[in-house]
């Protein structure tokens, strides 16, 4: 019977650096449910980041990057030998207990969230954050303009108009009506990152009877992200 588990021996290569992205199943319908803020919810945010640091202390991947209801997962070892089938379940599975656990309420349906690998070279890992960044700042300038033009016109009408807009003429739209939307909060513009940095320890070293300093490394939760440059990532040690 082994036999019929004909994908079971997919494999990522093992020297490669990979990303998993998750996506929310049908979050559109659980942000009805459970009656979300628009165009944001900070409490979901919060759980969001919280799904985020569960999967970095799990599973240790080099960063994280998290925006709207997708995750991204940079790991420079590929976990479970390379397993596709295991890598992708697991990773999904244990997201969508996270969130229930960190929501801590009742749910019309059980959430779920896809799951895909991304094999990526160094160079490549700047270019898709970025594009991920970018759709961050679309997602942004959409729903604000969607939740503008639903307090002035139909459901219907406002969702025309918005799909025949440029993101520019949904900037200014908002902008002509007192919303600046480079005054918003930066994790709704730029998402929200999550990566390892290094506390200072003083500490006393008995064997050398001396105070010594030392580093330890903690989970960090950024919710003041830079837009993404090379920099960035050299910076906090994901690329070389
Ligand atoms: N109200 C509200 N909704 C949010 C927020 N963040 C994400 N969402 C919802 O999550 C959806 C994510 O988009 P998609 O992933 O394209 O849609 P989906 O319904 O999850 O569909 P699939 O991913 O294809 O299963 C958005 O359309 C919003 O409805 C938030 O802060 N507030
Ligand atoms: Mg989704």
């Amino acid at each position: 019977m082994k036999d019929y588990e004909v994908y079971s021996s997919l494999r990522v290569p093992k020297n490669s650096k990979i990303i998993i992205r998750l996506d929310g199943r049908a979050f559109h319908q659980l942000a009805r449910d459970l009656e979300l803020e628009k165009p944001y919810d900070e409490n979901f945010y919060n759980v969001l980041s919280k799904v985020c640091e569960d999967l970095f202390k799990e599973f240790s991947p080099v960063f994280a990057y998290a925006f709207s209801d997708e995750i991204s997962l940079l790991f420079d070892k590929v976990p479970f030998d390379g397993r596709l089938e295991k890598i992708d379940s697991v990773i999904a599975s244990f997201a969508a207990s996270s969130f229930v656990i960190n929501y801590g309420c009742e749910f019309k349906k059980p959430p779920a969230f896809d799951s895909r690998i991304i094999p990526v070279q160094d160079e490549n890992i700047f270019e898709y954050f970025k594009w991920r960044q970018d759709e961050s700042w679309r997602n942004c300038i959409n729903s604000h303009g969607i939740f503008y033009l639903k307090t002035k016109y139909s459901n219907t009408e406002a969702n025309d108009k918005i799909n025949g807009m440029k993101q520019n003429e949904i900037h200014e739209l908002l902008f002509q009506n007192g919303i600046n939307l480079n005054d918003v909060e930066t994790y709704k513009k730029r998402g929200i990152g999550i990566y390892r940095k290094n506390k200072k320890i003083e500490g006393f070293n008995k064997k050398e009877n001396k105070y010594q300093t030392s580093y330890r490394s903690y989970v960090y939760t950024d919710w003041e992200l830079p837009i993404f440059t090379q920099d960035f990532f050299k910076k906090i040690k994901v690329i070389g």
